[in-house]
């Protein structure tokens, strides 16, 4: 039987975000950034949404791991990789450090072109996000963040330049990072990064929500839109946070509440992906009495702006069960989750599921019949380098295999249309969820710890080899 391959021109690569590695938060002109008001938080216990920068707080952002005076050094390693794309985002602060200027800075702007031009020199594609949980802390303060649709002109604007700027260096681009996770806005962390609102302090914060997401859709419409007038050739995807939620048993009602809850996150593709709102959601806000202030040209605006192409992480799988009000914890994953005895979980209580992910490529591929794109998978451990100095990081290369194996499963047998694949943090970052450096992913690993210290020294772990070999053969070596 023909053995089917990955194609050839398949995007590998690594991924990243602008406030989890470049550090220099105050450096080239830049504007404090909503990342850089979170704590630091140890294990178990929650980092810290504060109204400022106080001296007596650990920010980890303000450092993070020194890739904005370290990059060249770091592109060399992802070349020696074999990447052949690197995802990372612009932090915004740095091109309007307040927001809603009208000139950007250009010292922001530099740092982008040489950061683009030093990763062209070794082939890697920039894959960019545009915003990744992150947006000028002056637009939260003064603006009230996205519920505010001046909000949306700011953004649109900074789009606008920065696609202008790099129109001839970057042509995959991503809007918002994970933008169903605004879903979450009772955990205050993926609210506040998603949209600058602290969302339990609203009246109605689920009203609210919508709301701000509204803005964000049709800015994200805007933004494909126009990027498509810069260069035609740009391809702009959406990017979701990819859960799939599979009903606990094969009790109907299990089955339709899992139906149910999996529109939660359909909603973001939907209307990314198609340009309109589905029905369901329309009904849901009617039952509610839900009032969402559109303008009369957003539907246009929505259905000019689809997406090109689908972005999605995918970390682990969720069940449910209908009347459960679940044990899980929002920020692994769903709200109302229980666990699944099928799968194990890691030491955060992500459940590992690689079957998942060629589920979740094979509903979403069917649904939209878009181009898909995987630009986060990992696993995040507690690294010890042994006494040779060497992590040796059997646990996330068994994990990423296992994940690799289902993927190319979903093309080669499934047909699904995948771009690529980019491991989350290809090198060692300040984690989003735990505000840690302990919680690692890379290849690559950075001396730089929970309280601080560390000398930013980079070495390669065990995993480093063994992914330049996955790519070399195209997957075919795992
Ligand atoms: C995703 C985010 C990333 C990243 C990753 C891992 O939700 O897009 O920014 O951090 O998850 O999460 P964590 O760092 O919390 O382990």
């Amino acid at each position: 039987m023909k053995q089917c391959q990955l194609p050839k021109d398949f995007l590998w690569g690594g991924a990243v975000a602008a406030h989890q590695v470049e550090g220099g938060w105050d450096q080239g002109g830049k504007g404090v950034s909503i990342a850089d008001v979170l704590t630091g938080g140890a294990h178990g216990v929650p980092r810290v949404v504060t109204d400022g920068v106080r001296d007596d707080a650990f920010y980890p952002n303000h450092d993070a791991v020194a890739f904005y005076s370290h990059y060249k050094q770091d592109i060399a390693l992802f070349a020696e990789m074999g990447f052949r794309c690197f995802r990372t985002s612009i932090a915004w602060s740095r091109i309007f450090p307040l927001g809603d200027e009208q000139e950007p800075n250009e010292a922001g702007l530099q740092f982008y072109d040489d950061l683009f031009d030093e990763l062209l020199k070794y082939g890697i594609e920039p894959v960019v996000t545009l915003s990744h949980f992150e947006m000028p802390w002056h637009l939260v303060k003064e603006y009230g963040g996205w519920k505010n649709r001046k909000v949306l002109d700011f953004f649109v604007h900074y789009s606008d330049v920065v696609m202008r700027r790099y129109r001839n260096k970057v042509k995959y681009w991503m809007t918002f990072n994970e933008i169903n996770n605004q879903r979450n806005y009772k955990t205050p962390l993926f609210g506040y990064c998603c949209s600058g609102v602290v969302f339990p302090d609203e009246p109605n914060p689920e009203e609210c929500m919508y709301q701000v997401l509204h803005h964000q859709f049709v800015a994200s419409a805007q933004a494909v839109k126009r990027g498509h007038e810069i260069n035609p050739d740009f391809q702009i995807g959406c990017m979701l946070a990819c859960v799939p939620l599979y009903p606990y048993s094969c009790n109907p009602d299990d089955v339709m509440y899992a139906e149910e809850a999996m529109r939660e996150r359909f909603l973001f593709g939907d209307v990314h992906m198609r340009g309109y709102y589905p029905s369901y959601i329309l009904r849901e806000w009617e039952r509610k009495g839900f009032n969402i202030v559109m303008e009369p040209q957003d539907a246009q605006i929505l259905r000019e702006g689809c997406a090109d192409y689908m972005g999605l992480s995918y970390y682990m799988s969720n069940a449910v069960q209908a009347g459960q009000k679940g044990s899980g914890d929002a920020l692994a994953g769903f709200e109302g989750s229980v666990p699944n005895p099928y799968v194990k979980a890691s030491e955060w209580g992500w459940q590992i599921d690689p079957v998942g992910l060629r589920y979740s490529l094979c509903v979403l591929y069917e649904r939209y019949q878009k181009p898909l794109f995987i630009v986060e998978n990992g696993f995040g451990a507690i690294d010890k380098p042994d006494a040779e100095g060497v992590v040796q990081d059997d646990y996330r290369i068994e994990y990423l295999k296992a994940h690799i194996e289902q993927m190319k499963k979903a093309v080669t047998y499934d047909g699904v249309e995948l771009m690529g694949y980019t491991p989350w943090g290809c090198i060692d970052c300040v984690s989003f969820t735990t505000g840690q450096y302990s919680k690692r992913y890379g290849f690559i690993y950075v001396d730089k710890h929970d309280d601080g210290t560390g000398t930013m020294a980079r070495s390669r772990k065990k995993s480093f080899n063994w992914f330049k070999k996955v790519i070399e053969s195209n997957g075919a070596v795992l």
